[in-house]
């Protein structure tokens, strides 16, 4: 079923995820207590699902299951048929640990070809895999799948980032893996050091890990000279590779739905939202091993649409990512979202797309100050831009904010290695 399922009627795919997920329950209930406990809470037996629209039945995984579960609660095989461990720290200090038969690596392995290969990657392309490699998925998942599709994979890994530019120009790399941030600091560097992007031949990146903006998207295609390809994945589900913008379209990302069921929920009620609404979305392994995973809420916001791509490819989307349903920071009582300041900020072409929020509680009251970073072309006065940019945020998010500090190019910190924290909410 594999590759023709890119490709495959709805009906047909739906057939083969019903299948799917009845073994998949049957084996998360046999096999790990608490799923056991759940089903039984919720008075279902796993013969009561029977197809993929039951899927609604069942009762929901979260974040705090797989830290109460810590460290190998949910697995479902035993440690002999482990092969591999991976790990995802979040805000809380319990990682989540995620485990892998050899089989749910091929599945990894060959989801992740997938990915590369709707994103335009060849056999005959070299892939700087700048993706951390160890405990986080990325590095090693991106690699399997760069292997599996018969490129040559350069594992950089994060960091390091001046052999990280020589080895784009003395390998001559077509293709580099990394989060949007690591991007960003990157064309950085190269222009300190005087390298043209134009130079090189990478003609695409392919981004994740981390929530970016379209305004951000745009920022990095034209500071590399490339396209920029949204990548989209989690540890709890897999890694990266559960969905894919194709470079055909670039119209969502293709989720690789014969192994990872999608749906999206209202993030309050945890109903069930019809395709096009924003909510939360929710994942389901179908073929997973060690760890299979029935409705795991992701915290990621996106929608999905069932429409066939121009690609030709027939399997769901997903919107792009640009927020979580903890993002949201409430400002004497306004909501504001951290993709909105990126906006501006990158939107406004005095100001470098780096920068800071923070969030402080002061006499009883929030207080929302911004750091931003004045770009190196704008040698006016730096206090004029600090009230510009005031002014843009207020049009934006109708809160004003407390203040807005702008500081030299560099001024803020980067993020070299691992995932970018722009919001520091101390309150
Ligand atoms: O970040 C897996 C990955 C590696 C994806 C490399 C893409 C590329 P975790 O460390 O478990 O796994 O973090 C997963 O990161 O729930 C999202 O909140 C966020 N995330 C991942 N990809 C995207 C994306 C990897 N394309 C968490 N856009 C997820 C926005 C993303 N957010």
């Amino acid at each position: 079923m594999s590759h023709h399922l890119e490709t495959a009627s709805r009906e047909t795919i739906r057939e083969a995820q019903g299948e799917r997920l009845r073994e998949t329950v049957a084996d998360a209930y046999e096999k790990v207590p608490l799923y056991r406990e759940r089903l039984d809470e919720a008075g279902i037996v796993p013969e009561d699902i029977a197809h993929i629209d039951d899927i609604p039945d069942l009762p929901m995984t979260t974040k705090e299951d797989f830290r109460d579960e810590y460290p190998d609660g949910l697995f479902a095989v035993e440690w002999d048929d482990v092969t591999r461990i991976h790990a995802s720290s979040g805000t809380t200090g319990t990682p989540k640990i995620v485990s892998y038969t050899q089989e749910d690596l091929d599945i990894w392995r060959e989801v992740m070809a997938r990915s590369l290969v709707a994103a335009g990657v060849t056999a005959t392309d070299v892939v700087q895999n700048s993706y951390g490699y160890g405990l986080f998925t990325g590095g090693l998942g991106v690699h399997a799948g760069v292997e599996e599709i018969g490129a040559c994979v350069i594992p950089m890994g994060g960091g390091n980032t001046v052999r990280q530019i020589s080895m784009l120009e003395d390998l001559d790399s077509d293709v580099l893996t990394c989060t949007p941030s690591y991007s960003l600091y990157l064309a950085e560097r190269m222009a300190d050091r005087g390298v043209d992007p134009e130079s090189l031949d990478l003609s695409t990146v392919i981004i994740g890990a981390e929530p970016f903006t379209d305004a951000m998207r745009e920022e990095i295609e034209a500071a590399l000279d490339v396209t920029a390809i949204d990548i989209y994945g989690l540890s709890e589900i897999i890694g990266p590779g559960v969905s894919i913008e194709c470079a055909a379209a670039q119209e969502g990302l293709h989720i690789w739905e014969d192994h990872f069921y999608p749906e999206v929920v209202d993030p309050e009620s945890g109903e069930p939202l019809p395709e096009g609404e924003e909510g939360e979305l929710v994942l389901t392994t179908l073929t997973k091993q060690a760890l299979p995973v029935l409705r795991y809420r992701t915290g990621d916001m996106t929608s999905l649409t069932y429409e066939e791509c121009d690609c030709g490819r027939t399997t769901v989307r997903m919107d792009n990512v640009t927020g979580r349903t903890d993002d949201l920071l409430i400002v004497r009582g306004a909501n504001v979202y951290p993709s909105q300041i990126e906006e501006v900020m990158v939107e406004m072409a005095e100001v470098a797309p780096h920068y800071r929020i923070d969030l402080r509680r002061e006499d009883e009251l929030d207080r929302l100050e911004i750091t931003a970073e004045r770009h190196e072309s704008h040698d006016g006065p730096v206090a004029d831009l600090a009230e510009r940019i005031e002014t843009k945020l207020y049009e934006t998010l109708s809160v004003s904010p407390d203040s807005v500090e702008v500081v030299d190019p560099g001024g803020i910190e980067r993020t070299e290695v691992g995932k970018v924290k722009r919001v520091y909410d101390h309150r």
